[in-house]
């Protein structure tokens, strides 16, 4: 028997999720919601509140906070720690963490104290922008001068300089704070941050979430010194080499194995970001299986068959953890969307698939509703805004199945446009996240795909992608064989299209092309 464990810090939540690879079976699956199990970080859906809706930031002591409640959990739950053979796992993908001491040069942990007062006095910049935030316009468009255009940005790192990724984060730390810059030693990405947290030591960054920074040049799989120089001077010194995902990044601290029971020397994986580790979780690593993650932000993705990149500036191209490359398209307005409108319209998440599937029709006779509840970076939104259009009743959110179908469709048609650069027609696409589970979004999503729907029997996906991870790099097993294994579909879980039902969202197709 070899146990395996995956961690995904992803924005509200942190889990853990084990696998047996004798048995085949899931056989941990624990998380503490940030909001709930931490409140006194002030972030109930994970980000400090800001005035300025375009700032997103998060208390990096909450993630660390997080760690020992959610192990503490694991152990009160009876499950032996000390049986897992490896370690990995995810973060949410941009974010970024300041330390003026490098964690590989701080004290050892102690297990006399919580981890969380011995990191905090490492820290150089008390709050860790995060994906959300879109606060680095000017900084972008510097960036982007500086390499003569979004073209040549585009060509090395296969985005473009976009407001949440880090590089651009970096470079506004540096102009609006250059003594913090300069005490800073070290600067993590969430998922380094995590590993680091977990070794007592400074993880390198792996090439999936590395290529969410404007600085990776993805040719060479190191830090492009073009882009380093026009983000912020002496940068290169604090980040540290970048490396292949399955890279044995170090092994376990003594905290933990004295705190948790983990078994000395426990291996220790590369972490990578959510959606490079999904990738794995839904079993998609090799080209032909597209996603769509349906968490805190949706997003679409699919391992690539050749490198290319999105004409209109939208999608991304990450490092895909099983090699090669995978595309993106990230929405933010996702859960926290349908959310707001389930809540305005008083729905239960039952009446509101039962709304979709039961009381309104494909096309919602001419009710649109452009949901960007926070800014968006597809398409570019920086101003927050509701855009409805139709009837009376759904404008005044009085016709609360209008609403619910209008969402979703919206939703579900804006990841079909932004998604059409990837140049395939997916025929069957895996879907993963809270939302999946929702009929009645998985209908919206088979009929406006045209293809058929399915999701996997495990849940959290990213988290399974970090426990795979860490037993194909301890154990070397092939990918096919962990994904006969574990990646399985949800029994009875295909959605298909509705018969003739493409033609329904023309009028919406036309109204979004205008928009
Ligand atoms: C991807 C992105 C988000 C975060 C959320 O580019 O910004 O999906 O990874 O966790």
């Amino acid at each position: 028997m070899a146990i395996f464990l995956g961690l995904d810090s992803s924005t509200q939540s942190l889990s853990a999720l084990a696998v047996d690879t004798a048995s085949g079976k899931v056989v941990l699956d624990e998380s503490v919601n940030f909001g709930e199990a931490l409140p006194e970080y002030r972030s109930p859906t994970g980000f400090l509140e800001a005035a300025d809706p375009r700032l997103k930031h998060a208390d990096p002591l909450l993630w660390v906070a997080a760690l020992d409640r959610l192990l503490e959990k694991v152990v009160a739950s009876g499950f032996d720690l000390g049986q897992v053979r490896g370690i990995s796992g995810a973060g949410q993908q941009h974010g970024s963490v300041y330390l003026g001491t490098r964690v590989a040069d701080a004290p050892r942990w102690t297990a006399q104290q919580p981890l969380v007062s011995q990191v905090a006095p490492l820290l150089s910049r008390r709050t860790a922008p995060i994906w959300m935030d879109s606060s680095t316009s000017e900084e972008c468009d510097e960036i982007a001068a500086a390499l003569g255009g979004q073209a040549n940005v585009v060509a090395i790192t296969g985005s473009r300089a976009v407001e949440r990724f880090t590089g651009p984060q970096i470079r506004k730390f540096w102009k609006s704070e250059p003594e913090a810059y300069e005490k800073t030693a070290e600067i993590l990405l969430v998922s380094s941050f995590l590993a680091s947290l977990l070794i007592g030591g400074s993880a390198p960054i792996d090439y999936g979430d590395g290529a969410g920074m404007n600085l990776l040049d993805l040719r060479t799989g190191t830090f492009s010194p073009t882009l380093l120089a026009a983000t912020a001077p002496g940068l290169a010194a604090k980040l540290g080499t970048p490396v292949p995902s399955h890279t044995r990044v170090g092994e376990l601290a003594p905290y933990f194995v004295s705190k948790y029971g983990f078994a000395e020397h426990t291996p220790v994986i590369a972490f990578t970001g959510d959606n490079p580790s999904s990738l794995v979780g839904m079993g998609a690593t090799e080209p032909g299986t597209a996603v769509i993650s349906m968490g805190t932000s949706d997003t679409v993705f699919a391992a690539m068959r050749e490198p290319r990149t999105d004409p209109q500036g939208y999608g991304h191209v990450f490092g895909n953890p099983a090699g090669g490359f995978m595309c993106l398209i990230c929405f933010a307005n996702g859960s926290l969307a349908r959310e707001e409108v389930r809540r305005r319209v008083g729905l239960s998440w039952s009446d509101f698939e039962r709304a979709i599937l039961e009381q309104t029709k494909p096309g919602n006779d001419g009710n649109y509703m452009f949901p960007y509840f926070v800014p968006e970076m597809t398409p570019k939104i920086l101003e927050p805004r509701v855009e409805l259009f139709g009837s009376d009743a759904f404008r005044a959110f009085a016709d609360a199945p209008a609403s619910a179908r209008a969402v979703v469709e919206a939703q579900a048609l804006s990841m079909q446009r932004h998604s059409a650069w990837i140049g395939e027609h997916p025929r069957v696409i895996r879907v993963t996240g809270g939302a999946a589970k929702n009929r009645g979004i998985q209908q919206v999503l088979a009929d406006v795909f045209d293809a058929q729907i399915c999701t996997l029997a495990v849940q959290n996906s990213s988290a399974l992608g970090g426990a795979l991870r860490a037993a194909q790099a301890v154990e070397g097993l092939p990918w096919a064989e962990l994904y006969a294994r574990f990646v399985a579909p949800a029994v009875g879980s295909a959605v298909v299209p509705a018969p003739g039902v493409t033609g329904a969202y023309d009028g919406l197709r036309r109204q979004f092309a205008r928009t």
